[in-house]
């Protein structure tokens, strides 16, 4: 049995929408759960085993998967029949999966950092900075439509998900991918699963 702990308008909403394009929206339960948001609303929820009370969390028989990145690769290996991992033995098998650890390691604590207004050189020293993300990113989408290629995979559905969130970068190549990304049938359906969840 496979539940996944959700707080809709959140960082589990891509899982949501990850959900779809596995077409697994049956063999995995979301659970909306609550949590302290920036705004001082909600709370932590106790129902939600996740070890800091945070979303998303994967429970598989009773094992947890924490931390988006894990998650999507874990679904998308899951469900390979969808094609959205990269297998091992593949020439692209470690470009996707340095995507995948390059969002957790870098890509979000930078965006986050900027969004709450913290600049220090240290940051920029350790992990980089918006620009060189945006720069890495152009690059990579210069010649071809998604990260790995001609197809959409769970990297891209990582990789956007912070431009979705709050908003795109205004660079050619990075605003037309995230568009594609958002113009697909997983982030058509989250967004319509947040909204009815939001309202019940
Ligand atoms: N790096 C984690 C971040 C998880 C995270 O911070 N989730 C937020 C929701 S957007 C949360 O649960 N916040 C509640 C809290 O911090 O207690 C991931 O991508 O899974």
């Amino acid at each position: 049995m496979m539940t996944l702990f959700h707080a809709p308008n959140s960082r589990s909403t891509r899982i949501v929408a990850l959900l779809k394009e596995l077409d697994a929206l049956d063999a995995v339960t979301i659970a909306c759960v609550t949590i302290p948001r920036m705004d001082g609303s909600g709370g932590r929820d106790p129902r939600n085993p996740h070890p800091d009370g945070k979303v998303p969390l994967l429970d598989h028989d009773g094992t947890l998967v924490w931390e988006s990145a894990a998650i999507i690769q874990y679904l998308a290996e899951l469900f390979p029949k969808a094609g959205l991992s990269i297998p091992a033995g593949d020439p692209r098998r470690g470009a996707y999966l340095g995507w995948l650890a390059w969002y957790a390691g870098v890509v979000e604590p930078v965006l986050t950092l900027q969004a709450i207004g913290v600049d220090h050189p240290a940051v920029a020293r350790t992990f980089r900075t918006e620009a060189e993300i945006k720069a890495r990113l152009t690059e990579a989408l210069k010649d071809r439509p998604y990260l790995l290629g001609d197809r959409f995979t769970a990297a891209d559905m990582l990789l956007h998900s912070p431009y979705a969130w709050f908003g795109k970068p205004g660079v050619a190549e990075i605003d037309a991918w995230v568009d594609r990304c958002m113009d697909r049938p997983g982030a058509r359906f989250a967004i319509e699963f947040d909204a009815r969840a939001t309202t019940a």
